[in-house]
């Protein structure tokens, strides 16, 4: 499952999607998996909140409100704890995807799982990967598959098209879980630029990590917004890993004392 190649099975417009994706710095390719597939996904991801994470540590998952199970927004690094994630990560489907984007071989870093419930899910906010990746060069994909049908009502994710070209924007400290740094200076200039992506299950999007991109909360009083985020790396790209593990550990520290992991 998940080993074919875009060309297979794209063959008219694997053209298309790339220069989409320089362009844009980000791209939409429709059913990329199949609703079958997609109910395979949904029973791991399923499975996994069941049976993995009650055995993990308690800052395996992120919530919007952590007194609410219901409220799980975030859970990284599935690929660690669950073999199917593992190899979903690093199936020649998303890896052959990502190579193409990148114009070179990359490394699989990270899947994720997203979720914003009904009424609860709150937004996100403006931001570059990139920032959080801290790349020499950034060279880097996120690739955001849909699990739910997803509108400006449950929160979509919204791009600011060719943002990916024109530099890295400063960022601040948020309150928020998750999403730790946010655009400072974005203003009303920024949201008139910015261009939902409304999908359907098995949807998926790409977007560089230098991509401005946001999304709303979820005002909606019966649909979840559930999606996997894989994130790979160009194999140019080094990371500094000592001020990486450096944030990394003083943004826990600071959550785990707010009560917020
Ligand atoms: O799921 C979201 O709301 C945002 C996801 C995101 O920012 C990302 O995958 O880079």
């Amino acid at each position: 499952m998940f080993q074919e190649r875009l060309e297979m099975m794209y063959p008219q417009e694997t053209q298309w999607i790339k220069e989409s994706f320089d362009r844009d710095g980000y791209v939409l390719i429709r059913s990329f998996l199949s609703a079958q597939e997609v109910e395979v996904v949904s029973q791991q991801v399923n499975k996994y909140v069941q049976e993995v994470l009650p055995t993990l540590d308690h800052k395996a998952a992120m919530y919007d409100d952590r007194s609410n199970p219901d409220t799980i927004k975030q859970i990284p690094n599935l690929e660690e704890h669950d073999e199917f994630f593992n190899s979903l990560l690093s199936s020649d489907r998303f890896v052959k995807l990502a190579e193409l984007m990148l114009d070179g071989l990359v490394n699989p870093i990270d899947i994720q799982w997203f979720d914003k419930a009904p009424g609860k899910g709150k937004p996100t906010p403006p931001h570059q990967d990139g920032f959080y990746f801290m790349l020499e060069p950034n060279e880097a994909i996120t690739m955001w598959l849909a699990l739910d049908e997803v509108d400006d009502d449950n929160g979509c994710v919204r791009y600011i098209p060719g943002s990916h070209r024109m530099g890295m924007r400063s960022h601040g400290r948020t309150d928020l879980v998750g999403f730790s740094q946010a655009i400072s200076d974005y203003d009303v200039a920024d949201r008139e630029m910015e261009v939902s992506t409304r999908l359907s299950p098995g949807d998926l999007i790409v977007h560089h990590s230098m991509t401005i991109h946001t999304a709303g909360g979820n005002t909606t009083s019966d649909r979840h917004r559930r999606a996997l985020g894989l994130v790979y790396y160009s194999q140019r790209a080094q990371q500094d890993k000592s001020r990486f593990k450096a944030y990394q550990e003083t943004l826990t520290a600071e959550l785990v004392e707010q009560g917020k992991l």
